[in-house]
């Protein structure tokens, strides 16, 4: 199967409309969407999702930003996913990243930078699982698929 990763348009990515720019761009890339869904998250889940910051001076920030509106989770997969996803994000400071990623071009913030995604196949497992199951992630296949492998 190809690599999948986990991907989650922020409260920040919502509310400014950009769900449809990174839906877009992963399309473009030629990634295939496989899961999506959209949800306010409850504290319990946000905890769990950014339980590795649980001692971070952030964390509460963290957690009231995130449960703070609708969250778009997605699943795309295609070869290199994990990373591909990760350099089209940019750096976590929008301030940081590269202009051409979304947090360069789109952001200006470090704990609004509109998009998350994981940063690694094991934490893309971990992640997937936390929000779908497995009757939600879908096998299928795409007309052009031969020219993206
Ligand atoms: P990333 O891997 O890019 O999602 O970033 P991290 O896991 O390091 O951090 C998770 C989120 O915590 C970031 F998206 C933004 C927020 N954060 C802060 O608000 N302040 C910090 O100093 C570090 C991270």
């Amino acid at each position: 199967m190809a690599e999948r990763t986990f991907v989650m348009a922020k409260p920040d990515g919502v509310g400014r409309r950009l769900v449809g720019e990174l839906i877009q761009r992963f399309e473009a890339k030629g990634l295939k969407l496989v899961a999506l869904k959209l949800q306010i998250m409850t504290a319990e889940l946000a905890k769990t999702h950014y339980e590795e910051h649980a001692d971070k001076p952030f964390f509460g920030e963290l957690v009231d930003f995130i449960t703070s509106g609708p969250t778009v989770q997605m699943v795309w997969e295609g070869n290199g996913a994990v990373d591909t996803v990760r350099k089209m994000n940019g750096a976590t400071n929008c301030l940081n990243a590269d202009v051409g990623t979304i947090r360069g071009d789109l952001g200006l913030s470090m704990q609004n930078n509109i998009v998350h995604a994981s940063d690694s196949v094991d934490t893309a497992k971990r992640e997937i699982a936390l929000y779908f199951n497995e009757t939600e992630v879908w096998d299928y296949t795409m007309p052009d698929e031969h020219w993206l492998v």
